[in-house]
């Protein structure tokens, strides 16, 4: 089978090259049989259920692509989300959330595996680069208005300054505020493409940056699917 096949392959390239060396009538058998094994496999069998489920999954992303056209673009996003991967060695994750609402914009953070009973600076930084695996890549806080750094209380401040997550016994943290100095891909100051930073210690509002010690936590800010009408919106 193996010889054959590899035989068949050969005759195959020689007749396409136009080198008719071979009865014509073989030539064509050749391409013939080679053509009708394309939608298979090379070696003649059917697809495997994998194949299948790819194929399947191309079929679905071209679906999706044509959906694609009727999104609104990006500069439209109602909502964006970064999706917090550990730094520097750490186990947090999590997810955090910004809604486009009257007057700013709303921010949900909702970030596990940190130490229990800590509080953990947080903030966002200039870059979406999140490369370097201590985040340093993202850059300092985004602070397009060249502010003194601060806690959420104090108005004049960096716009990324979001104050601290407080993780709970189980080292999960949930953290809910609405900023007025933030937009999300359009206005003064927006934040897609930009990073959230999560920090090893507590933000203490000091200069110049809250002394809130190394990053052990990263996600870069990007379009999030409107939760009214996605799945995995929902599931979150
Ligand atoms: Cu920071």
């Amino acid at each position: 089978m193996k010889t054959s096949t590899t035989r068949n392959s050969l005759m195959t390239t020689v007749a396409l090259l136009g080198m008719a060396v071979f009865p014509l009538s073989g030539a064509q058998e050749q391409v013939k049989a080679t053509s009708s094994t394309a939608a298979a496999n090379p070696d003649g069998s059917a697809p495997t259920a994998m194949q299948e489920k790819a194929m399947a999954d191309n079929h679905q992303d071209a679906e999706m692509a044509k959906d694609a056209k009727e999104m609104p673009r990006f500069e439209d996003a109602k909502e964006l989300i970064a999706a917090i991967q550990p730094a520097s060695g750490s186990n947090v994750k999590g997810s955090v959330l910004f809604k486009k609402v009257s007057g700013g914009v709303e921010i949900t953070a909702r970030i596990g595996g940190l130490e229990p009973n800590s509080k953990h600076g947080i903030h966002i930084h200039e870059f979406g680069d999140i490369t370097a695996t201590d985040a340093t890549s993202a850059g300092g806080h985004f602070n397009p208005e060249h502010h003194d750094h601060a806690l959420p209380e104090t108005a004049e401040r960096h716009a990324g300054d979001l104050g601290n997550l407080v993780a709970d016994e189980d080292g999960n943290a949930t953290l809910s505020l609405t900023v007025e100095n933030l937009s999300l891909t359009r206005g003064d100051h927006p934040i897609v493409g930009r990073a959230v930073i999560i920090h090893e210690k507590v933000d203490d509002g000091g200069q110049p940056t809250g002394n809130a010690g190394a990053r052990i936590g990263a996600g870069v800010i990007g379009v999030s699917a409107p939760a009214e009408d996605s799945d995995t919106a929902m599931s979150r």
